[in-house]
C-alpha cells in the first residue's frame, strides 16, 4: 500500500485545556470636578495598590481623558474596590465614581 501522508496512525492530537483562564474586569475611574486629585491619588495607592508615581499617572490620565483604568480583577474582587472607593469618597464628601467594564 503506498505512504498516505493523512493516515490516521491513531495518535490523538486533539488537546483539552484543564486550566480556566478567569473572565477579568477593569475598575475604571472617572473624572469630575469636585474630587481632589490627592484623594484620588490616596485612593490609587491604598485601595488599587499603586506607586505614588503610578498613581499619580493614574489620576491624571482620568483627569485629562475623563476615564483611566486602575487595573483588573476577579468580578468579586473588582466589585469590592468600587464599593470601597465609593465608601471612601461618599465619607470625605466627594462624588469620585469608578465603574466595572469586563476585559
Ligand atoms: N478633575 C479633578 C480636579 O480637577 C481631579 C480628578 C481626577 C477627579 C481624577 C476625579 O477620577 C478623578 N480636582
Amino acid at each position: 500500500m503506498p505512504h498516505d501522508p493523512k493516515a490516521d496512525h491513531g495518535v490523538l492530537e486533539e488537546t483539552r485545556d484543564k486550566t480556566q483562564k478567569p473572565t477579568l474586569y477593569k475598575v475604571i475611574l472617572l473624572n469630575d470636578d469636585y474630587t481632589t486629585m490627592e484623594f484620588v491619588v490616596q485612593v490609587l495607592e491604598e485601595v488599587f495598590h499603586k506607586t505614588p508615581a503610578e498613581a499619580y499617572r493614574i489620576m491624571m490620565q482620568v483627569h485629562t481623558q475623563g476615564h483611566g483604568i486602575c487595573g483588573a480583577y476577579s468580578h468579586e474582587v473588582a466589585e469590592t474596590k468600587v464599593a470601597t472607593t465609593h465608601d471612601l469618597a461618599r465619607r470625605d464628601g466627594f462624588p469620585l465614581q469608578a465603574t466595572l467594564e469586563e476585559e
